[in-house]
């Protein structure tokens, strides 16, 4: 019988691939800003049972029977995330950070109004209003920059634009930008053009939750996020917000914009979550931090620009344009690809190269640190990124540095024992 043969008997080409994706995780570094490798258990979760439950509701009022059990997991993915992050009301339903996104807006904002938030190419999300995403179609759009001389947001060029475009919502939050949000003075600003505060906190939701990066709870009406980025729960958002929004933001997600919730997702966020209550998982993320500021120093030793000179956090973002003008963020992505570090080419602000070109590359820390990586091995790893950047034709240097990437990735598996 079909239903009692594995992976392998149905679809033996769909289980080689994903084997070979679990055998390229392991053997490269990743390097992704917006990735992580979640634990077995938020993988037991995600692979169980509840993939099969529709739950169109919320906990206690669903619109199918049969959800007693599902009701208990979605309470404590929400209880959790409200003793992580000290939120009054917390939705976790979104399929992604972009939809949760979407439910914000759809909470509080009609079709034409405005929203004022950080440009892509400075560091902002497609989310946020681009005029590829439904976000830049549906409403009206302008952008704040970085500062071209420092890299930093200049809050006070912010204001005055504000105050000038007097949008319905400004949106803090990015996902390429390497300092801290200065969410109280974004609230400031909000607050006195009678606009909401929307901080999207995707990225840097693990690092909120173990207090190692400043949270904008008391200080955004609402607060966005991913569940698998530096948090390393199950995948999907988060919304949360004050009891008074809270009625607005469930019926905005269901049903608003989604139908039924993926219940397995869901129980990976309780999961995540309660991992993320541990004093491990803190150490975790101050070393996440740790990692970033330690390769940030090999770069800026070795000559690389770095947007805003360095990072507060998880992520840096290279400019290649000074340091190698004629190396472009797509020729920089391959040539770290080849030798086994995966990073993703990055528009930088002032970009003149599409954005299938680029003229930088992000570079994040989540996943080393996972593996248990330390400052010494990222400075290592800085090392042999700048050697790639330096010579990215160099054969010899090359194949230096895929042997030095596969004594590494032996040194520090993901998975050890049973692969998942
Ligand atoms: N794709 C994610 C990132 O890389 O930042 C955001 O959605």
């Amino acid at each position: 019988m079909v239903f009692e043969q594995s992976l392998d008997q149905v679809a033996p080409d769909t289980a080689q691939a994903i084997n070979q994706e679990r055998e390229r995780q392991e053997a490269t570094l990743g390097m992704i800003a917006s990735e992580n490798h979640v634990s077995k258990a938020v993988l037991e979760a995600q692979g169980s049972v509840l993939t099969n439950k529709y739950a169109e509701g919320y906990p206690g009022n669903r619109y199918y029977g049969g959800c007693d059990h599902v009701d208990t997991i979605e309470n404590q993915a929400i209880q959790r995330a409200k003793e992580l992050f000290g939120a009054e009301h917390v939705n976790v339903q979104p399929h992604s950070g972009t939809q949760a996104n979407m439910g914000v807006y759809f909470s509080v904002l009609n079709p034409g109004d405005r929203i004022f938030s950080l440009s892509l190419s400075h560091g902002g999300h497609l989310s946020h209003g681009h005029k590829v995403n439904f976000s830049g179609q549906l409403y009206d759009v302008e952008q704040y920059e970085v500062d071209p001389e420092t890299g930093y947001i200049d809050y006070d060029d912010m204001a005055r634009h504000a105050d000038e475009f007097d949008p319905d919502i400004i949106v803090s939050g990015s996902s390429a930008y390497p300092r801290e949000v200065e969410y109280d003075r974004i609230a400031k600003i909000a607050r006195e053009i009678d606009a909401y505060h929307l901080a999207d906190i995707a990225h840097v939701t693990g690092l909120i939750a173990a207090d190692v990066h400043t949270s904008p709870v008391g200080h955004a009406d609402f607060i966005t996020g991913s569940t698998h980025k530096t948090i390393r729960a199950g995948r999907g958002g988060i919304i949360m917000c004050r009891d008074e929004y809270a009625d607005d933001i469930d019926s905005a997600v269901f049903p608003g914009s989604q139908g039924g919730p993926l219940m397995h997702n869901i129980a990976g966020k309780a999961a995540g979550f309660g991992e993320a209550q541990t004093d491990s998982f803190v150490q975790y993320a101050e070393q996440v931090v740790s990692n970033a500021k330690a390769l940030a120093d090999v770069f800026n030793n070795q000559g690389l620009s770095l947007v805003s000179g360095g990072t507060d956090k998880h992520l840096l973002l290279v400019d290649l344009r000074d340091s190698h003008p004629d190396l472009t963020g797509k020729e920089a992505e391959s040539a770290l690809s080849d030798v086994g570090i995966i990073v993703n080419k990055n528009t930088v602000p002032g970009e003149t190269r599409s954005p299938m070109v680029t003229s930088g590359i992000r570079v994040g820390t989540p996943s080393l640190t996972t593996r248990g990586f330390k400052e010494g091995e990222m400075e290592a790893v800085g090392e042999l990124i700048v050697d790639v950047l330096n010579n990215p034709d160099g054969e010899a240097v090359c194949d230096r540095v895929a042997s030095t990437v596969d004594n590494l990735c032996s040194e520090f598996p993901i998975y050890a024992g049973t692969p998942p």
